[in-house]
């Protein structure tokens, strides 16, 4: 049987601040449209699809953010993309900012299938910024703030005749993200991303955070014998601009389709999972080859410990 996913990495351009969920809503709808044009059964949106990138806006009282979360998925303005993809046969990934019963935050991402059921759920891990007001930056990226640490680890789920993953966007800069999903046999991870072309922690030269940005996936692609696809949210959101580069990598750690804009764009593959066989079984064959008992302290310590004598040489 094949295992041919036509694959869809549906680019999103900068949403304002006072865009509306039912304008990015017909936005995403169209993205399906499109994709389904292009013969494709999976899309993959960005993260926090639904807004522009809200964090970057310090509020002292986090309650007054409250109009950035959804509360229940689908809600009133998301169910059109349900119903769109589902019509069209095609499973996606969207991500949003979630707001607990109980008072919870997370940066969230669904996996929903191609009848338009919610299949997975996660929660954004590796939250990167600070959670307070910090003047010398020119503008703030306040996940710390906003969101808490997801709670549900990194799944992996049949869909689409094959074992999907999900991550965003930071997540893909962390090797480990990639490893654990890779353990649990994923052969497609999808993530969203929202990045600023500017490092505001530390200088670094403007292109770099694009080479960053497909040096992480293509290596972990490769490095776990899957197919990964990155998808940005791209363009100037009120004054600060947002990196594309969209794409799409097999596990060769090669990049098949790649965006040209910074605006909405569909880009496709026809990707087989199968692709996914050979590397599996051979250089990374994880049963075969991995050395855990020289593994322990990636899941044990967080800091780097340096050696405490001037040289360590094994005897
Ligand atoms: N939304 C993000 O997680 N953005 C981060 C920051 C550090 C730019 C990223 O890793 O792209």
């Amino acid at each position: 049987m094949s295992r041919i996913v036509t694959i869809g990495a549906a680019q999103m351009g900068a949403i304002a601040p006072d865009e509306s969920r039912e304008s990015c809503v017909a936005r995403m709808v169209e993205l399906i449209r499109q994709a389904k044009s292009r013969g494709c059964t999976f899309v993959v949106f960005p993260e926090l699809a639904l807004t522009t990138f809200f964090p970057r806006y310090f509020e002292e009282d986090i309650s007054r953010m409250d109009h950035w979360y959804e509360t229940e998925m689908p809600g009133p303005a998301t169910r059109p993309l349900f119903e769109a993809a589902s019509e069209a046969g095609i499973g996606f990934y969207l991500g949003y900012a979630e707001l607990t019963p109980d008072g919870h935050r997370f940066n969230s991402a669904i996996l929903v299938d191609e009848t338009g059921r919610i299949n997975g759920k996660y929660r954004k891990v590796h939250l990167p910024g600070h959670s307070e007001y910090e003047p010398h930056r020119p503008f703030q990226h306040l996940e710390k703030r906003y969101f808490e640490p997801g709670d549900l680890g990194f799944g992996v789920w049949r869909q689409h005749g094959g074992i999907i993953g999900m991550a965003i966007c930071n997540d893909r800069r962390w090797a480990e993200t990639y490893r654990v999903m890779g353990l649990k046999g994923a052969e497609m991870i999808v993530l969203g991303y929202n990045t600023p072309d500017l490092n505001t922690s530390g200088h670094e030269p403007n292109h770099l955070r694009m080479f960053h940005n497909h040096l992480a996936m293509q290596a972990n692609a490769y490095m776990n014998g899957c197919w990964v696809v990155g998808v940005a949210k791209a363009g100037i959101e009120d004054g600060c601009m947002l990196i594309g580069g969209s794409c799409i990598i097999q596990p060769s750690g090669e990049i098949t389709a790649v965006a040209t804009s910074l605006e909405d764009e569909l880009i496709t593959t026809a990707g087989d999972l199968d692709l996914c066989n050979m590397p599996k079984a051979t250089i990374f064959n994880f049963a075969k080859h991995r050395r855990i008992e020289h593994y322990g302290i990636i899941a044990s310590q967080t800091g780097a410990e340096l050696p405490t004598k001037l040289s360590e040489v094994a005897e």
